[in-house]
């Protein structure tokens, strides 16, 4: 329909943006980065949500060229933000961005990535990029290849949506990745203080084994402070959530980041 035809073109002409989501640590309330979320405005439709288009993009082979935009924006966003704000104390604001199994296989992605730290004068290690868990379920040693070698640099590799697929626990020691993103369903279960004895259990377990495998945890769909405060308890290290903030404007991240700075 009317999608497919306009989506090849709307790169050209402009049409894409991203919103940003703060990343907050789960000890302090600090802002620590955001995660990049990319939009389309559409001229008849309005704006749409990355559930919209990005499956046609990725069938289309656009995510491509699309993610590799959104990459670049990010990056220089984060370099403005490290211009503005500085961030001595707590280190530059870090930018993470989701990449689509498309993207994983490839061949520029390494080479991509190289240029545009680059270009952009961002170190490495203020970029996370994230990849969800079925992407790499049965991965051979080609499709990881690519991470590996950003993971050698110095990229951080965040497992996204971690818990919702088989979750093959094993398999995570010869992943490339240093982050678990875990699911927003876990968060929800946190809904009531003390939160479901079993749901604890869980939580509390794949937090040890990621701490013990040298994984930081961040959190999901945080929407109250009870939901933090228990997350936090359980050793989680970082949070996303509306609790925090939604997705917004770049300046509006600069803000929040000022605000306990
Ligand atoms: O914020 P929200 O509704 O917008 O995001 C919905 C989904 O879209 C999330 O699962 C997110 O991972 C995905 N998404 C957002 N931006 C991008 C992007 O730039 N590339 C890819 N591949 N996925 C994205
Ligand atoms: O990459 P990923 O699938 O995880 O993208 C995050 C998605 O979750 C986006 O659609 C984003 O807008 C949405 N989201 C972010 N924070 C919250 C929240 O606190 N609650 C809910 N229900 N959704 C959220
Ligand atoms: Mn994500
Ligand atoms: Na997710």
């Amino acid at each position: 329909h009317g999608l497919t035809t306009a989506l090849p073109t709307a790169l050209d002409r402009g049409e894409f943006f991203i919103e940003y989501q703060p990343l907050v640590h789960l000890g302090d309330g600090s802002v620590r980065g955001a995660e990049a979320l990319v939009r389309w405005l559409h001229p008849q439709h309005g704006v749409l949500s990355p559930d919209r288009f990005i499956p046609l993009a990725e069938h289309t082979g656009l995510i491509v060229p699309l993610g590799r935009w959104v990459l670049e924006q990010s990056v220089r966003q984060a370099r403005e933000w490290r211009d503005r704000h500085g961030g001595e104390a707590l280190g530059p604001l870090r930018i993470n961005v989701n990449l689509s199994p498309c993207q994983l296989t490839h061949p520029g992605l390494v080479q991509d990535t190289v240029e545009i730290l680059e270009r952009t004068g961002v170190e490495p290690d203020a970029l996370c990029l994230e990849v969800t868990e079925s992407a790499l379920i049965g991965a051979d040693d080609d499709l990881l290849k690519p991470l590996r070698r950003l993971a050698e640099m110095g990229v951080d590799i965040a497992l996204d949506d971690f818990g919702t697929g088989y979750s093959n626990l094993a398999n995570l020691r010869r992943l490339p990745v240093s982050v678990l993103k875990l699911d927003r369903s876990f968060t929800q279960s946190m809904q009531q203080f003390p939160a479901d004895p079993v749901d604890l259990k869980i939580v509390e377990g794949i937090v040890s084994l990621a701490h013990s495998l040298d994984l930081a945890v961040t959190v999901e769909g945080v929407e109250t402070g009870a939901q933090a405060e228990q997350l936090r308890l359980l050793g989680c290290d970082t949070a996303q959530g509306w609790y925090y903030a939604r997705p917004g404007p770049p300046d509006r991240l600069h803000e929040l980041a000022l605000v306990d700075a």
